[in-house]
């Protein structure tokens, strides 16, 4: 038995270099942690895997058998091309104009066109017929996230046996906001998602919106999380995805890390630092943390040239329209916030629009006093726990959004409302002067949750309930 995963983005990064394409595994995350659980002597399902996704750039087509060969052989994964007609109406289109600003009640960016949607239903159709060359009979198949909510039940149309698993790494939203979406659309969803065998989610609300949604359109009924269908049962429930909490917190103690952290620490001077990490998104609310960290500055004159943000924002979805003015009302908040509160000697904001490698971010974790992580909507967020897994001698005050799937698990956290700024302003002075025996006290509490719950199990208890 092998397990057949199935994701809009491979684990693996194609770039073009000198002496052709060049391929690299991709760091952390749920490539990771899977692997960790395949290898690990609790893994209850066999040790190989496949994976099946989409390399993440078009690749011309007398280069795709050599792509192909070289994915399988050196990273266990089969590449699904697809044209950039269908990456522009299927990715950018109905995944990420339509479900992503849906699911995250963002309900006026939302896009309802009919190509978009046509283009969701061929890629589907397209990862099946991939999917299918890899499995065989005895296989576990486990797809992620919104792009393939139509492939479990195709997948199951064809291989009525075949055990799949699927898991949601976004909300599901309540049903008011759901039934936005046009009666066909909304129940051939529902339909999709229903053709596996396990449904899973990040937190105990969208698992109960999701069944609110199950009975008033499809209108099954569903006895503790089983759904009752015509021909056989679909389990849904909750499983909060964690990290490789052991990687993060004993890397932070290592000589070279605690290096870098102090070094980054004597670069800020007598500033402490307030960290904020994501992708540029509409969901993460950037906008409303620089409005109330400069709020924080109005209303505390004390601490000015005593604080810094460091604000890393990762460029993400750079070719559509609402992100790039997303980005330059950031670029004018900072700029805002720099030229009025700044001096010589301080800049109360340093910001890097990039990405960093991971021998990086460590350092900035374990360096800030405050972790800042204040989106509108998100799923579960990585990084709050992330921070509290860097943080090995338990001191540093996470801030946290109670809108983000985190917020369940990590109560300890200061939870502030992304949409009150006056207090998020007022959660990060109290922050500031959090005295170390609390800091220490709420910080225990959530590592141990962390490092109970990590990514390991997180995948082990899903696949074993599958
Ligand atoms: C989706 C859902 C859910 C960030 N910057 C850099 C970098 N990162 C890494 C972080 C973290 C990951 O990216 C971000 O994960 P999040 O969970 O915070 O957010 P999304 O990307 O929106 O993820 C979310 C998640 O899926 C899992 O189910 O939690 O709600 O939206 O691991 O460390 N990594 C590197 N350089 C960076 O500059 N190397």
């Amino acid at each position: 038995m092998k397990l057949v995963i199935i994701s809009n983005r491979l684990p693996v990064s194609l770039s073009e270099g000198e002496g052709g394409l060049q391929f690299s595994q991709s760091p952390g995350g749920l490539a990771s942690g899977l692997r960790t659980y395949l290898n690990s002597p609790s893994c209850k399902v066999g040790s190989g895997y496949v994976w099946v996704g989409w390399p993440g750039r078009s690749v011309a087509p007398e280069l795709e058998a050599e792509v192909t060969r070289r994915c399988r052989e050196e990273f266990s994964a089969l590449p699904v091309f697809l044209s950039p007609e269908d990456t522009e109406a299927f990715y950018e289109g109905f995944c990420n104009s339509t479900l992503w600003p849906l699911f995250h009640y963002f309900s006026t960016l939302v896009s309802y066109r009919e190509e978009h949607w046509a283009a969701y239903e061929r890629v589907n159709r397209v990862f099946c017929e991939a999917a299918l060359q890899a499995i065989e009979p005895g296989d576990l198949v486990w797809i992620h996230d919104y792009h393939f909510l139509l492939l479990p039940a195709l997948l199951k149309q064809k291989l009525p046996d075949l055990r799949v698993g699927f898991f949601l790494h976004i909300p599901f939203p309540s049903y008011e906001i759901f039934r936005l979406l046009p009666s066909s659309w909304r129940s051939a969803v529902l339909d999709g998602m229903l053709g596996a065998d396990l449904i899973g989610f990040h937190t105990h609300d969208y698992t109960l919106h999701f069944l609110t949604s199950v009975r008033r359109i499809l209108g099954h009924e569903h006895e503790m999380g089983q759904v009752i269908l015509a021909d056989r049962v679909a389990e849904v429930d909750t499983f909060p995805m964690g990290i490789e909490f052991d990687t993060f917190s004993g890397r932070a103690t290592e000589e070279t890390m605690v290096r870098a952290r102090d070094d980054f620490r004597k670069s800020l001077g007598n500033c402490r630092a307030v960290l904020s990490i994501d992708r540029l998104d509409y969901s993460k609310g950037i906008a409303n943390r620089l409005l109330a960290y400069k709020v924080f500055l109005e209303d505390n004159p004390s601490w000015h040239a005593r604080v810094v943000l460091i604000m890393v924002v990762v460029p993400s979805r750079t070719g559509v329209e609402d992100y790039q003015r997303m980005k330059s009302q950031i670029d004018e908040l900072v700029g805002n916030i720099n030229g009025k509160f700044g001096t010589p000697a301080w800049t109360p904001v340093i910001y890097q629009y990039r990405s960093f490698p991971q021998e990086q971010l460590l350092p900035m974790y374990a360096a800030s006093d405050v972790m800042l992580v204040t989106p509108l909507r998100d799923g579960m967020n990585l990084v709050a726990k992330e921070y509290v897994a860097s943080r090995a001698d338990a001191t540093g005050v996470l801030i946290l959004s109670e809108m983000t799937g985190a917020t369940s698990e990590l109560g300890e956290a200061l939870t502030v409302n992304p949409n009150d700024i006056p207090g998020m302003a007022r959660a990060i002075a109290v922050a500031l002067e959090m005295p170390a025996d609390a800091q220490k006290q709420s910080m225990q509490a959530m590592r141990e949750r962390c490092r109970r719950y990590d990514v390991v199990r997180w995948a082990g208890d899903f696949l074993d309930s599958l």
